[in-house]
């Protein structure tokens, strides 16, 4: 009994201690949070030294190459034709509302000018402070901040390298110490959030090289990485900052909006996303234009800008936004490929950008033929599909349609709406994406 009870109370102490310490959004938060959710669109730059090789971001694990021979790296970025103002306006006229940028991939090249790291852009030919760069000029341009960082590093010895499932190939003989890593990690992240103006992301990635591999039923992990101690420091510094921790799991305390991996929240086509979408935080999809982060430069499998939008119009359908990459060449150049596609995105959302920003995802998951958008007293059925043929919308939530039109021309719709269904057949369109709006309550 007396047993019982001593359980019972150290149960009683250890709720309340993790009540205590459960994260509450500061006001601040919560208004980025709602910017968030009604911007959409962002751009995702995987840029760094590894983009010498062409051959993605993971070249240092992929071709084993060991951590002094990757240095050699360092010595040859040299990106002269790198222009922020480009890169920020060009994103602008894309339609995004914000960059994610990364700051720190996993080869651990810093792209800023820390005291705490030697293999950083300081100590490249280039010599100019990149995430300055790119900060001074969406502040300029009224484009949203978010830095990616890399919570696994396959170069520096105090990372927990001996239970990592990657970079193993990097020849470093000494003992991980997470205690010295996480002060370093604080180090750089204090740095970033503090010499940069208003940041509104951090985005960690990384997590995962410390649990079973993909896929398995054990997602636990091997060490223990004190996200209250990042996360706090983080909100203390940025209130507003935004915590989103690539680590294809649900959401833990501290979080602010969850992302998934080449995947519509919920889906799990990529063999990445095994959790599910969250009903309480912002939902964010990030995807590649070819089929790569970095630049690639045999990949030329690019996605076509109809698939791009239809991917766009789906995550919005699911109320998520579309953080989309590119990975610019060495020279800090971007590929036509891509700059054409954005371009032509910018273009159809400069038509038909009232049915994606501020809009909810639809009461309806997206469907073979399209998705939903909604706003108050307005449904935005996105067909996108071309044969599509007479579209059911099941469980309608208005009582009553008062207007069905055409969202580009106006013409009018048949749509019927009938014991809770509506049935509409829209005419054949040459339309990437035949946008209907129903109004009504
Ligand atoms: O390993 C990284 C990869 O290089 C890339 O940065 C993507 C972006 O979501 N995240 C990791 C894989 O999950």
């Amino acid at each position: 009994m007396k047993r019982m009870l001593l359980s019972l109370m150290v149960a009683f102490v250890c709720v309340a201690a993790t009540a205590q310490t459960k994260y509450v959004p500061s006001a601040e938060n919560l208004k980025d949070r709602q910017w968030f959710t009604d911007a959409k669109f962002g751009l995702f730059i995987h840029w760094g030294p590894f983009s010498i090789p062409g051959s993605g971001e993971w070249v240092m694990n992929e071709r084993k190459i060991t951590v002094k021979n990757y240095t050699r790296l360092m010595d040859f970025f040299n990106p002269i034709d790198f222009n922020a103002q480009e890169w920020v306006s060009m994103a602008k006229n894309a339609g995004m509302k914000y960059i994610t940028l990364i700051t720190r991939h996993h080869d651990g090249f810093s792209m800023w000018d820390t005291k705490y790291s030697d293999f950083n852009i300081m100590n490249s030919p280039y010599k100019k402070d990149i995430v300055k760069m790119v900060a001074d000029e969406c502040h300029k341009q009224g484009v949203k901040l978010f830095l990616y960082y890399s919570l696994l590093d396959w170069r520096r010895e105090d990372y927990p390298h001996e239970t990592g499932r990657t970079g193993q190939y990097s020849g470093r003989t000494g003992k991980g110490d997470y205690a010295s890593y996480l002060q370093f990690m604080k180090n750089q992240l204090t740095e970033l959030l503090t010499k940069y103006g208003e940041i509104s992301g951090i985005w960690f990635d990384g997590h995962w090289d410390q649990t079973a591999p993909e896929g398995e039923k054990d997602r636990s992990s091997r060490i223990d990485w004190k996200y209250d101690e990042i996360y706090g420091l983080i909100h203390k510094l940025q209130p507003q900052c935004m915590i989103g921790n690539n680590h294809h799991l649900t959401p833990f305390d501290g979080e602010d909006f969850q992302m998934f991996e080449r995947d519509l929240p919920g889906e799990n086509k990529s063999g990445l996303s095994f959790q599910e979408a969250s009903n309480k935080l912002p939902l964010e999809t990030c995807e590649t234009i070819n089929g790569s982060w970095g630049f690639n430069i045999t990949d030329t499998s690019y996605k076509t800008p109809k698939q791009l939008i239809d991917y766009l119009v789906r995550a919005s359908g699911y109320g998520a936004n579309l953080l989309l990459n590119i990975g610019p060449m060495p020279n800090g150049d971007i590929q036509p490929e891509f700059k054409e596609r954005l371009a032509y995105m910018g273009k159809w959302l400069q038509t038909y950008g009232q049915t994606i920003y501020n809009t909810k995802g639809g009461y309806l998951r997206p469907q073979a033929w399209g998705a939903v958008t909604q706003s108050t007293n307005k449904m935005y059925v996105h067909v996108l599909k071309k044969d599509a043929g007479t579209i059911t919308l099941e469980n309608f939530p208005y009582k009553k349609i008062n207007k069905a039109y055409y969202f580009k021309g106006n013409g009018a719709v048949n749509a019927v709406l009938k014991n809770g269904t509506v049935t509409i057949t829209p005419n054949a369109s040459e339309e990437d994406d035949v946008v209907i709006v129903l109004e009504g309550a």
